[in-house]
């Protein structure tokens, strides 16, 4: 169990025990461990653009941003976005450039099957990913694929989307064709990324599809692709063991401290990381194999108030149990900020919602440093705690940080990205040299700017920029490259005097 291990072996994210040790100062750089990796990510909608070009069927973000531009900051949407359906070689070019490991980015469905279903394979879809992946192992980059991004064929969510437990069978189907298809190649899996988010957000919030029922429908969303990963998960290993891959799923956490070190404060918070986190991570990576048990009781108490005949969280049968408990080699985690948590006071609402039923209030605190997006202030400690937090409720699974990032203004002057990546990196490191956390590898969101949904092109999370007015879509390297592919190719913090040099 304790000897050093690579997570990426001969190109494939394998996952046998804890990166550990080798963690050190060489040149007065702290440095991480020696198979500790670094890598990029972006995600289809929010970079491919070819929205409908060669055989590519409607998803419902197209749909979405298509009927309902204003629900987009800039009524904008990702039809063409970065281009990177026709530029992926010059994307691959860029990240040999910064000397990264792998790249993690996702795949549309309806760009594989077009009725969302396995009846009928897109071939040029399944020949783009080809020459992408091959593109990439060339350069000796190796590829994390993520299966779910968000971007669900329209013609599933005219079924009901992931509402209906049928989309469970559906996703294993189109899981096995792109296993499949790739078979041959270099391929780690994710095969959610962000549950809360699109489940909440989609089914109860301002993300496609734009349903309107929280408290029913992000319930319903949420059980179902548990389900669903848990089947694929069986699946991978049952029908591909020879490929010896890794699968995991990605769930986001911001970390939730108490607003106060009152009791109060401190159980809001928890039951916070509970419901916003342990909604997804429980029945994978608890023993449990269930939803957590102050949701269960939250929900179930609301919902016999509200005067429903059953709980509005649905149950798990002990089969969907067994097959969820455990059905990840990794956890992958987005990270991006940190969040102050109070109870809700007052009585239960007689209207349904998720949040109600956590029963939370969240701020921010107006002294930690603002970035370009509303949601997202610098603290760095937070994600420290975050780790440690895991680490202590799952048994220190094994961890990989599949996004952190920040946006900035126009431009290619970021010092303010420099800072963020240099901050968290330096959390991160601490978690894994002073507390032990089993993390192995790191990911920036993003490689260039993209799409960000309802906020549209006015985020810009990218190391390189995309002038969107460009006929090339162009991509320059802002000033955080230089800083970042340094830790990249020496797996090194650089000392602030070397990052003083090329800031200005
Ligand atoms: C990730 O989610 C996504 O996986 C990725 O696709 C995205 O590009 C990246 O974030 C950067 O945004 O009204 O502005 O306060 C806030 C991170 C919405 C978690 C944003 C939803 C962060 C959850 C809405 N949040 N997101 S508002």
């Amino acid at each position: 169990m304790n000897e050093s291990h690579s997570c990426f072996e001969e190109g494939k994210l394998k996952i046998v025990s804890r990166v550990q040790g080798g963690v050190a100062f060489r040149n007065g750089e702290l440095c991480f461990p020696k198979n500790f990796y670094f890598g990029v990510a972006t995600a289809s909608y929010q970079i491919e653009g070819a929205w409908n070009v060669s055989g590519k069927s409607e998803s419902i973000w197209d749909r979405y941003t298509h009927e309902h531009p204003e629900r987009i900051f800039d009524h904008k949407n990702g039809d063409v976005a970065a281009d990177s359906y026709h530029r992926f070689r010059e994307d691959v070019k860029l990240m040999a450039d910064l000397g990264v490991k792998y790249y993690r980015f996702s795949i549309s469905w309806p760009r594989v099957l077009p009725t969302g279903l396995a009846n009928e394979i897109n071939e040029d879809g399944i020949r783009y990913y080809r020459e992408l992946i091959n593109e990439l192992n060339r350069n000796k980059l190796m590829a994390l694929v993520t299966m779910y991004h968000w971007d669900l064929p329209q013609s599933l969510q005219d079924l009901g989307g992931w509402t209906n437990p049928i989309m469970a069978d559906y996703f294993v189907d189109y899981a096995r064709v792109l296993i499949k298809s790739f078979e041959d190649m270099r391929v780690d899996w994710i095969t959610f990324n962000e549950p809360l988010s699109f489940c909440q957000a989609g089914y109860g919030g301002m993300d496609a599809p734009g349903a309107n029922a929280s408290g029913f429908e992000d319930y319903l969303c949420g059980h179902n692709v548990l389900r669903a990963h848990g089947m694929a998960y069986r699946m991978y290993k049952r029908e591909f063991p020879h490929l010896n891959g890794a699968m995991g799923i990605t769930i986001d956490m911001g970390w939730q401290e108490p607003a106060t070190t009152s009791p109060e404060d401190q159980e809001a918070a928890e039951t916070a990381r509970q419901f916003y986190f342990g909604w997804f991570a429980n029945p994978i990576f608890s023993k449990t194999g269930d939803y957590p048990a102050v949701m269960r009781k939250r929900v179930d108490e609301a919902s016999r108030q509200q005067r429903y005949p059953r709980s509005r969280l649905p149950t798990f049968t002990a089969e969907e149990v067994e097959y969820m408990q455990g059905s990840a080699d990794f956890l992958g985690l987005n990270h991006y900020t940190t969040y102050l948590i109070s109870p809700k006071k007052g009585k239960i609402s007689p209207q349904p919602s998720f949040v109600e039923d956590a029963g939370i209030y969240s701020t921010q605190k107006e002294d930690w440093p603002k970035t370009n997006s509303t949601w997202l202030r610098v603290v760095p400690w937070g994600f420290r705690k975050a780790l440690n937090w895991i680490k202590r409720t799952y048994e220190n699974p094994i961890v990989l940080i599949t996004e952190n990032g920040v946006s900035t203004p126009p431009g290619l002057h970021d010092r303010r990205r420099t800072a963020y990546i240099l901050s968290y990196l330096r959390a991160l490191h601490a978690a894994i040299a002073l507390d032990g956390c089993r993390v192995v590898g790191y990911t920036y969101w993003s490689l260039i700017d993209n799409f960000e949904w309802t906020r549209g092109f006015s985020e810009r999370f990218g190391l390189y920029e995309v002038d969107y007015s460009s006929p090339n879509k162009t991509r320059t390297a802002r000033e955080s490259v230089k800083f970042f592919s340094h830790i990249a190719k020496t797996g090194c913090l650089p000392t602030l005097n070397w990052v003083a040099q090329f800031q200005n």
